[in-house]
C-alpha cells in the first residue's frame, strides 16, 4: 500500500490520480518558504502580534489581510454539495476571513505561486504540459478567530458544469503550505475517492511547510478547528486546469495585470511561466513585432527575445 505521504513525485502523482490526492512532502525546499514568509506578514499580523491580543491585529486580519469579498460584510458561503450528518460542523463566513488574493505585494510570495517544482508536479499529476493557473491566493487561519469545522464536502464551485474526472480532463486544486500543517492547526481532513462519509476511514494531511496537499474535485474534506494556542495556518492556493478549459475557473488576473506587483513579477516570467495565466506562447500568430516591442516596454526588464526569436 502507498504510504499516505510521498516526496517521490511519480508516486505522488499516481497517488492523486487513483487515489484523488496526495499530500507531496518538502516539495519546496523549506528555505525557499522561509524566504518568502518573511514578507507575509506584509499582508498578515505576525502570530504573536495576532495573539497578543491587539485589537489593531484583528481588524487588519479582517481588513487588509481579507479580500473585500470574503468581509463579515459580503457573508459569502458558497461551498457544495456538504454531506449528511454533518449538522454540527457548519460553514460559516467567518472561516474564511484571511484570503488575500494573488498578485501579493511581495516579489518573492508572487514567484511561490508559480514554483517549477509545484508547476512540474502538476505537469506530472494532470498528464499534461499545458496547463493554467486558475486560482492563486493566500489562506490564514488563527487559533481563536472562529470555529473552523466545516462539514465535509467536495468542491464543486471551481466549474459551472459537472466535472468531468478522467485523464486529460480533470483539475487539479492544492495547497502550498507556508507554514508546519500538523495536529492543532487545521490539517485537513480528507477521504480516499470512492469513499463517502459518514463511516469512511478519514485522513489528515499534515505535513511540513513546503509540503503541497494536491486534491481532486471529486474527493470529500473538511477544514478543521485550530485548537494550538497561539497557533495559525498559512497556506496558498495553487490549482491548476488544462488550458481551453473556460468552464473551470476561479480568480482573475487581467484587473491587476497593468500595474505595481504584477508588472514586476510579469518582468520575471519565462514565456512558460506567463503562458500559466493564458498569455500566448513564442510563436503564436498574436504576436507581431510591434506587440513584441510593446511587451519590452510594458514590463521593463523581461527577457522578450523568444517571442522576438518566435516571429515568422
Ligand atoms: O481549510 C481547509 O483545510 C479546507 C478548506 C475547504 O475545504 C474549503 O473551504 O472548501
Amino acid at each position: 500500500m502507498c504510504p499516505l505521504v510521498s516526496a517521490d513525485i511519480e508516486e505522488a502523482a499516481e497517488q492523486w490520480q487513483t487515489r484523488g490526492w496526495t499530500v507531496v512532502h518538502d516539495l519546496v525546499p523549506t528555505d525557499e518558504i522561509d524566504a518568502a514568509v518573511e514578507e507575509l506578514w506584509e499582508h498578515f499580523p505576525s502570530p504573536s502580534e495576532f495573539h497578543s491580543g491587539s485589537r489593531s491585529a484583528l481588524r487588519r486580519f479582517e481588513t487588509e489581510s481579507t479580500d473585500t469579498r470574503y468581509r463579515p460584510e459580503s457573508s459569502p458561503v458558497a461551498e457544495t454539495d456538504s454531506s449528511a450528518g454533518d449538522s454540527d460542523r457548519q460553514f460559516s463566513s467567518k472561516q474564511f476571513l484571511g484570503h488575500v488574493l494573488f498578485p501579493y505585494k511581495s516579489h518573492l510570495l508572487n514567484r511561490l505561486q508559480i514554483h517549477p517544482n509545484v508547476v512540474n508536479f502538476a505537469k506530472k499529476a494532470m498528464d499534461a504540459e499545458d496547463l493554467r493557473l486558475y486560482q492563486a491566493r493566500i489562506w490564514g487561519k488563527y487559533t481563536g478567530v472562529t470555529n473552523y469545522e466545516q462539514p465535509f464536502h467536495q468542491d464543486r464551485n471551481h466549474t459551472i458544469v459537472p466535472d468531468r474526472i478522467e485523464p486529460g480532463w480533470w483539475n487539479l486544486l492544492g495547497f502550498l503550505y507556508l507554514s508546519d500543517v500538523e495536529d492543532g492547526v487545521g490539517p485537513t481532513e480528507i477521504l480516499n475517492y470512492g469513499d463517502s462519509p459518514p463511516g469512511k476511514e478519514t485522513h489528515s494531511a499534515a505535513g511540513r511547510r513546503g509540503s503541497y496537499l494536491a486534491y481532486r474535485t471529486d474527493v470529500w474534506h473538511r477544514g478543521v478547528n485550530l485548537t494550538q494556542e497561539g497557533g495559525s495556518r498559512f497556506l496558498m492556493n495553487i490549482a491548476f486546469k488544462h488550458a481551453h478549459h473556460e468552464w473551470i475557473g476561479f480568480d482573475s488576473f487581467q484587473q491587476n495585470a497593468n500595474q505595481g506587483p504584477w508588472s514586476k513579477f510579469a518582468a520575471s516570467c519565462t514565456p512558460e511561466e506567463l503562458a500559466l495565466f493564458g498569455a500566448p506562447m513564442p510563436g503564436h500568430p498574436y504576436w507581431t513585432t510591434e506587440l513584441v516591442d510593446a511587451l519590452k516596454d510594458r514590463y521593463r526588464g523581461i527577457d522578450e527575445r523568444p517571442w522576438r526569436e518566435g516571429l515568422p
